[in-house]
């Protein structure tokens, strides 16, 4: 059974940048996810549930995991020497890593993270997750980290994945050579391949979508959830929804489905960010033959203007988010 240093190691001549580099990124991402894996755990026990009373840059009531998860991650990163700079959605500018004297700048990673998504699980022992995207600083390696190394399209992500703190602990990553899963053994503390080559079944099966915003939905949408819920072909499809992306995300990639967040009446460009939750779950998706959109155009091919955007997200199975994609596009003729 292989670890995910030796799957690493394994496969060197895949991952287009430096296989040390790699290590130590992953280094710094398994550390932070077994000590937040250790706290969610026994959340209950420690007093870490509830808000930490803080309102986060979303405008969002941030939960005491949140926190502990972003500076988890954050020290982790810095204790490697790998990573210049991270933007987290629980912060709300960039954070710079200062490199050794010497050779300050020698980093040339940047990363944006969701430490802990899917908050309002917390509290309730539901699955959430750590959703992470590596891409390589932009402007050149001796200047000062700018907003324009974070703002880069999805299609320039190197590495991005998530973990799910869920009835196992499991970490997804793909470096765009397919998508593999490992999962945590806690009496030893490593993660092993259980997941090799992850791909959407072939299967039209699940739609997730948060229902209770039917009446807000635009009429696209409205119209493929009773595409679902019609009796014809293979429909109906089953409805699961959690309401953790991770989770939601993880659990139509093993069965085959669709998982939808679409604008609402009430927010215009949908709940999702950008940057930190719907790029790197783009670059999952087409890597494990799905399609990734936001009802009109590829996900990976938006530009971001800030750092704390959001869009509309829709991912999977490819025919289903196609045909979601229909219907969208008929309603605005
Ligand atoms: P968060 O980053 O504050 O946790 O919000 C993101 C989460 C996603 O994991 C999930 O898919 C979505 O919000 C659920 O939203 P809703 O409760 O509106 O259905
Ligand atoms: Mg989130």
């Amino acid at each position: 059974m292989y670890t995910l240093g030796e799957f690493i190691i394994e496969n060197r001549d895949r991952f287009l940048y430096s296989t040390e580099d790699l290590l130590r990124l992953f280094s710094s991402i398994k550390l932070a996810a077994k000590a937040i894996n250790k706290e969610v755990n026994k959340a209950g026990l420690t007093k870490k549930i509830g808000s930490s009373g803080i309102t986060n840059i979303q405008g969002e009531n941030q939960q005491k995991l949140d926190e502990f998860a972003h500076r988890v991650f954050i020290e982790s990163f810095k204790s490697r020497n790998v990573v210049c700079g991270i933007a987290s959605e629980e912060s709300k500018d960039f954070i710079v890593i200062k490199g050794e004297k010497e050779n300050p700048f020698q980093k040339k990673y940047i990363v944006l993270i969701d430490p802990l998504d899917g908050s309002s699980n917390i509290d309730v022992n539901v699955s959430i997750g750590t959703i992470f995207s590596v891409y390589l600083k932009k402007t050149p390696i001796q200047m000062d980290l700018r907003i324009e190394d974070f703002l880069q399209k999805g299609n320039k992500q190197i590495l991005a994945g998530y973990i799910i703190y869920g009835s196992s602990t499991i970490l997804v990553y793909t470096t765009g050579n397919g998508v593999h899963g490992f999962t945590l053994d806690p009496s030893v503390g490593t993660f092993y391949l259980s997941h090799p080559k992850l791909h959407f079944p072939e299967v039209e099966k699940i739609y997730s979508i948060n229902e209770g915003n039917y009446v807000r939905f635009p009429n696209g949408i409205k119209k493929f959830i009773r595409f679902c819920q019609e009796e014809k072909d293979n429909r109906p499809y089953t409805a699961r929804y959690i309401g953790s992306l991770v989770g939601d995300f993880h659990r139509n990639l093993i069965q085959g489905g669709i998982y939808i967040y679409p604008k609402t009446a009430l927010s215009p460009n949908g709940k999702l960010r950008l940057l930190y939750e719907c790029n790197p779950m783009a670059f999952l998706t087409e890597q494990a033959g799905g399609k990734a959109s936001d009802g009109k155009k590829r996900i990976l091919d938006i530009e971001p203007f800030k750092l704390h955007q959001r869009t509309p997200f829709i991912c999977g199975h490819v025919g289903m988010v196609s045909k979601l994609e229909e219907f969208m596009n008929n309603e605005k003729k």
